[in-house]
């Protein structure tokens, strides 16, 4: 029997952009380690959730948003297949932002930006697209399970896959 396809996709943006909102949303059984703070929880360590489209298990890892927790950050991201930059699209790009988006280009990780927080679907505005130059920008809420499904469907899609014995040392 052939080996079921795994990837492990990691998503990445600042403090509240929404990233373990997103995989609730996409895994209601994920698991989070957060703590309290002001107005809501936070990540302090990861978030974990997988799912199962087109054949392809994704195993979705998110990441503290907070700047402090960038070692977790690091060992969160070692041996990722792909990445999701998740923006919030209610505020301006920040400086954190831009530091993981060129992180992530530096890294020569597949990687699409996707802008959060959109109930109101919409053409991403030209002023957040502009931010990061060629990488494909989709818009979602994290609270519309459909949306978050086809938009992880359609990045998982341009992956590659791998074969026993491909490195995965970044
Ligand atoms: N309206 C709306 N609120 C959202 C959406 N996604 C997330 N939120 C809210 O935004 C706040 C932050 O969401 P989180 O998922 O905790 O954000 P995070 O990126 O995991 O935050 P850190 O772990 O602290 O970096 C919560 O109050 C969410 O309910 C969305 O698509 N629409
Ligand atoms: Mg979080």
């Amino acid at each position: 029997m052939p080996e079921a396809i795994k990837q492990k996709i990691v998503i990445f943006g600042a403090f509240g952009a929404g990233k373990t909102t997103l995989i609730k949303t996409i895994d209601p059984e994920s698991t989070h380690i957060e703590a309290n703070c002001a107005g809501g929880t936070t990540t302090v360590a990861l978030d974990f959730g997988r799912v199962e489209l087109d054949g392809r298990h994704l195993h979705l890892y998110g990441t503290p948003g907070q700047e402090r927790f960038e070692f977790a950050r690091e060992i969160i991201a070692k041996g990722m297949d792909g990445a999701v930059l998740l923006v919030d699209a209610g505020s301006p790009v920040d400086e954190f932002t831009r530091h993981l988006y060129s992180s992530l280009t530096a890294a020569k990780v597949p990687f699409v930006v996707i802008l959060n927080k959109c109930e109101a679907e919409g053409p991403v505005p030209a002023g957040i697209a502009a931010e990061f130059g060629t990488t494909p920008v989709w818009i979602v809420s994290a609270l519309d399970r459909k949306q978050c499904l086809d938009a992880l469907r359609r990045f998982a899609g341009t992956l590659p896959v791998r074969t026993n014995g491909s490195s995965r040392s970044r």
